[in-house]
């Protein structure tokens, strides 16, 4: 059948849509489950952005346990926006009609409400396509990802916000199955509606199932559509930046010799870093980007290192790479991290002597801290 959508006051639209499933009953419906991908999405964003750059008042307290946090949360990050994506097409589809509805303002409040919601839309946008194509390691654009995709998060998750309390009571009256009284559609529609939830769900389905194993490793074989396979890499681990890439070449490795700042500072050569005790540990490579692998590092603990340096317990240690440019050169550890027993200047990986590519000579590996903080090529760790 067909729906007549009118906005209810004068003066009449100009333009009238109808079609089915165009109502709001619909648009609950796809809206609720889009808002807790969002939530989620919003929520794992910000550990991550605290994790990678905490703020002066947790810098030297973040949590180095769970060992798996960071790779659980990114991957419920990066899936949950993932999810997304077919939600909100679905979700734009079910309401167009009113996004291109006239006269453009009736009141302020009115000519308000229409802002707000072209903001959450264009946000959502935003995020979602950002994300993605930050995913797949692609930035066509001039900005730096980051901290645009950080603020826009909090525009989205403000505009969100608003619009639900505005929404309430639409929300309110086709939350549940049967909608009460004037409200209530036709029994065809509810069908049709049926139907375009499952159609949604597997969509929803279809994207998590072929993405996910880019971090959930069990589901790896299925991962067809995510633009990483964690198997993929040297010693059957991703590499994100290639020593080439870094400018780290076997000449620059030559006479390597790791400095280690302190009150009584040293420098050891490899030779003697391999002499020291060597731990293994098994921890996730989580890369920002979504895909993550756990692995079997062999090395020295961190906090023997700057025990012989005399290193106070509870100071930052800033640890440099050898790599001349890049964003990821320098790297400043908490003391929660440099302490843990897990925490490693990584020789080898999987029982191999580390690649190039991988961090050679040494590289760190710390549980619970993003990918980009895994700093490889190491030459100088300093207390601070
Ligand atoms: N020095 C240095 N270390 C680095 C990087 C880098 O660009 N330079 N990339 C990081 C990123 S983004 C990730 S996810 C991890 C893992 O990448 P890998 O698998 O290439 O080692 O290494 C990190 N260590
Ligand atoms: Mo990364």
């Amino acid at each position: 059948m067909k729906l007549p959508l009118r906005l209810p006051g004068p003066p009449s639209l100009p333009i009238s849509f109808s079609g089915r499933l165009h109502d709001a009953r619909t648009a609950t419906a796809v809206g609720r489950l889009l808002g807790a991908a969002v939530a989620v999405c919003f929520v794992t964003g910000l550990v991550s952005h605290v994790l990678q750059h905490p703020p002066a008042l947790l810098a030297n307290s973040l949590p180095s346990r769970p060992s798996w946090g960071y790779r659980f949360s990114q991957g419920l990050h990066v899936a949950s926006g993932i999810a997304a994506v077919p939600l909100l097409l679905v979700k734009l589809w079910t309401v167009y009609p009113r996004l291109f509805a006239g006269p453009p303002a009736r009141s302020v409040r009115h000519a308000l409400e229409r802002l707000s919601v072209a903001v959450l839309v264009a946000s959502a946008l935003f995020e979602l396509f950002s994300g993605l194509f930050n995913t797949a390691q692609w930035y066509p654009w001039p900005f730096s990802f980051v901290p645009v995709h950080f603020a826009v998060g909090w525009l989205l998750i403000g505009s969100l916000l608003l619009h639900v309390a505005v929404k309430l009571p639409d929300i309110a009256a086709h939350w549940r199955r049967r909608s009460p009284g004037t409200l209530s559609l036709p029994a065809e529609d509810a069908t049709d509606r049926r139907s375009l939830l499952v159609a949604t769900g597997a969509a929803v389905g279809a994207v998590t199932l072929t993405t996910v194993g880019q971090s959930l490793t069990p589901l790896k074989s299925l991962d067809l559509l995510a633009p990483r396979h964690p198997d993929h890499g040297e010693l059957g681990l991703p590499v994100n930046r290639t020593a080439a890439r870094a400018g780290v070449t076997a000449e620059s490795v030559r006479g390597w010799r790791l400095h280690v700042g302190g009150p009584r500072p040293y420098e050891i050569t490899l030779d003697e870093l391999r002499a020291m005790p060597q731990r293994e540990v098994i921890l996730p490579i989580a890369c920002v980007e979504g895909w993550s692998r756990s692995a079997r590092w062999t090395g020295v603990r961190v906090r023997d290192l700057l025990d012989r340096a005399g290193a106070p317990e509870g100071a930052l240690i800033r640890v440099t790479s050898l790599e001349r440019h890049g964003a990821y050169r320098v790297m400043v550890m908490p003391h929660t991290y440099a302490r843990d027993p897990l925490t490693l200047l990584a020789v080898r990986l999987n029982g191999e002597e580390l690649p190039p590519d991988h961090g050679y000579p040494a590289r760190i590996i710390a549980p619970n801290r993003p990918g980009v903080l895994q700093t490889k090529w190491v030459s100088r760790m300093e207390a601070l």
